[in-house]
């Protein structure tokens, strides 16, 4: 290398936004090239270390295939407009669809972004007028945050780092988090216990003391069993259990429900592993539970999965306890909604009012899965438009084949990518999106306690002039449709620093003088001893009130999904493997990445796992494609005979549109009080391909 690149050369310190970790990352920089990037030691997420997505972000970047230019359909064919023209086409439409039909025809689909972004598209729709604002929230962590509110009345976030004993339940961070592997890890090395509940042996799974392989779908099942155990056997905390929470008496009633051998029956877990279980997570506090991000939810009894766990987690005092779930303080930022502009609550809202607002806390959603139907239906109102950022619905929406179908069936379909995704390619109009390098950005918030409070922002590394951050077009957006006076600023960094202005700090000074982050406020412990619960009890709701006058289960039942061989045994006949869908790989976030050839090298096709005997049962062998069918549709994929898999069961990986999983899962709203739709709890039969 000549000294004159090393002249020019530079570290530029960023976070990484692929996905919602925002991992502390330098940019290496030389003659303006993005020559590597490496993990910044001391953040406190990502402690020096990148996952395989964060490390190639320079190909991810510089891919060939990167939309570069607004592009519209004309007769079929792409042709590439200007931005200028990109948005008078969208203000023009958008103008017309709110007088002939009303705001409310238009959705928009808000993928897994930056804050800036999500806090402007809202304002955004908050001033157009339309109430129809949907994310993958409706199938993703919103169950968790509402049973939180429910049961402890705030959200709280688990802290492996200084736990005793962790339990991981349907959840692999190896490949979904490596941060949270990291911190138990380190909780390990420290002698705390592990256990892992899921149906696959998984890597973190191989590290635990004690491993649960449920049926797919059974969790509350499970948990119902563990909670009993920690009753019977005594194991919980009593004077926390008496003087901080509501309605133990009638849990202990309800429990006799469900013997162990019931729970056996249900779960297909040893009565003696749910005693064993109980047991550890019970006497080797603090004690948490980090739950997967989905895993326990995409099922009918999801809220009450969450429930249970909740409440396993305040009968052994494991509320408001380092190790334990912690109330984090969070890193304060400037309210971007106009929601007084909304006349009208969002498809969904009203079905399932929770999704909307919860405990006091607006969310603002309504539930999502309604929307495929709404749109083939025109009821209750019809739909005209819709923009998707960020997320490639036509792939990851349960039931995507009718996702697709819907999508087509739209007036004016606009989204905004990095890549001409299988979404992309039936807008009418596609705009190029910026990576995290090209944008200057407030990532989203992480999991972990004490990364929540931690604010670093994301830099533009490099300028791609025609690949816009989605914060810019919906900022010029807003300009085009003439709404200044709610748009007051000029540009990025200015809706930027308006909304860092409670942190008092700008958005220069955090990208040139603290480079690598800053931290807001301190975990609060045991504040309940001062201030109660801000629940209506003020105590922690075993027995939620709330949930009982709404109509749903103030206590934990389980309930199979509709497809289980014990609800539906006549279905399980036609249909006899269960199939849950959606565990990680490291290398793809979701449909995405397929296209980075080193991460493609890793796991170039996709497998379908399952156990050698239920193979033997349907002809199957090693890499044979398998024709996988159900009611609502058909792909193949070859077959991974594995041990590490419950007999009985296979497992699809999502993400794929040569074998989209998701054309077998169902997205008609499950859980009666969130409306999630079932991706890990369904049927399905199998076959060598012919
Ligand atoms: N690399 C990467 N990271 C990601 C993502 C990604 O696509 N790629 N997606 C991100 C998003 S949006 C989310 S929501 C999270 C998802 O994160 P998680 O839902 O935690 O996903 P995984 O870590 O794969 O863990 C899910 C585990 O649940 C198991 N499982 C399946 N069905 C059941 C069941 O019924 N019960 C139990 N107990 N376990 C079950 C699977 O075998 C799998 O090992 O990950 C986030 N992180
Ligand atoms: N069967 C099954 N299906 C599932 C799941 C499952 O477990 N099983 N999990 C579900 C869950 S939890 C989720 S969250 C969803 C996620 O599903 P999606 O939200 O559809 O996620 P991706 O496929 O990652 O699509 C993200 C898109 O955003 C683009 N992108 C990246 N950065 C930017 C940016 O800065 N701006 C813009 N405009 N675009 C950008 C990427 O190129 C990519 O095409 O999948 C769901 N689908
Ligand atoms: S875990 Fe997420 S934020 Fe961290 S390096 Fe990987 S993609 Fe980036
Ligand atoms: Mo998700």
């Amino acid at each position: 290398m000549a000294s004159t690149d090393v002249a020019v050369a530079r570290v530029v310190k960023t976070a990484c936004s692929i996905c919602p970790q925002a991992c502390g990352m330098n940019v290496h920089i030389e003659n303006g090239r993005v020559v590597r990037v490496s993990g910044i030691a001391d953040h406190p997420v990502n402690r020096g270390r990148l996952c395989p997505k964060g490390a190639v972000i320079a190909d991810i970047a510089c891919a060939p295939d990167r939309l570069r230019h607004p592009m519209k359909k004309v007769n079929g064919d792409w042709q590439q407009v200007s931005w200028d023209e990109a948005l008078d086409i969208i203000a023009e439409k958008l103008t017309d669809i709110k007088e002939k039909s009303g705001a409310r025809s238009f959705i928009y689909h808000m993928g897994e972004m930056r804050n800036g972004a999500i806090a402007t598209a809202r304002r955004f729709c908050d001033v157009y007028g339309t109430p129809n604002v949907i994310s993958s929230d409706s199938m993703c962590i919103r169950t968790r945050g509402t049973v939180h509110r429910l049961t402890f009345g705030r959200g709280r976030f688990y802290d492996p780092k200084n736990a005793r004993c962790v339990l991981v339940w349907g959840n692999n961070p190896d490949n979904s988090g490596f941060p949270q592997a990291d911190y138990i890890d380190d909780a390990r090395k420290n002698g705390a216990k592990l256990i892992v509940i899921d149906p696959r042996r998984t890597s973190i799974a191989r590290r635990a003391d004690i491993l649960a392989q449920p049926r797919p779908g059974t969790d509350c099942a499970l948990g119902l069993g563990i909670l009993g155990v920690v009753i019977e056997e005594r194991l919980y905390d009593s004077e926390f259990v008496a003087k901080w929470t509501t309605g133990f008496d009638k849990l202990v009633e309800h429990l006799k429900n469900y013997p162990l051998t019931e729970i056996e029956r249900i779960t297909w877990v040893p009565a003696e592993t749910i005693r064993q279980i109980a047991r550890m997570f019970a006497t080797n506090g603090p004690a948490t539970v980090v739950q997967g991000g989905n895993s326990l939810d995409q099922c009918t009894s999801g809220t009450q999965t969450n429930r249970v766990i909740a409440i396993l987690e305040a009968i052994t005092a494991n509320v408001d306890v380092p190790g334990g779930l912690v109330k984090p303080g969070t890193v304060p930022l400037s309210p971007m909604r106009l929601p007084e502009r909304l006349k009208e609550y969002p498809l969904g809202a009203e079905k399932y009012p929770f999704s909307y607002q919860v405990a006091g806390y607006v969310i603002g959603e309504g539930q999502a899965m309604v929307v495929p139907d709404v749109i083939l239906s025109g009821q209750p109102y019809p739909i005209k438009a819709m923009f998707i950022t960020g997320a490639n619905l036509a792939i990851t929406w349960p039931d995507a084949t009718k996702m697709a179908t819907a999508l087509r069936a739209l007036d004016f379909l606009v989204v905004m990518d990095l890549f001409m995704t299988e979404t992309a390619r039936m807008a009418h109009l596609v705009l190029p999106a910026a990576t995290f390098l090209e944008a200057d950005e407030i990532p989203t918030l992480p999991m972990l306690p004490r990364s929540r409070r931690w604010l670093m922002v994301q830099k533009k590394v490099v300028d791609l002039p025609e690949c816009w951050p989605d914060i810019k077009f919906w900022l010029k957006l807003a300009h085009r449709m003439g709404y200044h006076t709610d748009f007051p600023w000029q540009n990025e960094q200015e809706v930027l620093d308006y909304m860092l202005k409670p942190t008092g700090l700008t958005l220069r000074e955090l990208q040139e003088e603290k480079t690598g982050g800053v931290e807001f406020g301190f975990d609060r412990y045991r504040a309940y001893e001062k201030d109660g619960f801000p629940t209506p009890s003020g105590k922690v709701e075993i027995y939620s009130e709330t949930m009982a006058k709404a109509g749903y289960g103030p206590l934990p039942a389980y309930v199979e999904s509709p497809e289980g061989p014990l609800s539906n045994p006549e279905m399980f006949k036609e249909y006899p493997v269960i199939l849950t869908t959606g565990g990680r790989y490291k290398e793809f976030l979701h449909s995405g990445h397929r296209n980075i050839a080193r991460l493609r090298r890793i796991d170039p096709e996709p497998f379908a796992e399952l156990h050698p005997q239920t193979a033997a049962k349907y002809g199957i062998a090693g890499d044979d494609v398998m024709v996988i069918e159900n009611k609502r549709g058909r792909i193949e994929m070859k077959a991974r005979l594995t041990e590490d898999i419950i007999p009985g069961v296979l497992h699809v990986p999502h993400g794929w549109p040569q074998a989209n999983a998701d054309v077998l899962t169902d997205g008609t709203p499950s859980d009666p009080v969130t409306g999630f739709p079932v991706l890990k709890q369904l049927l399905c039969r199998i076959s060598k391909k012919a």
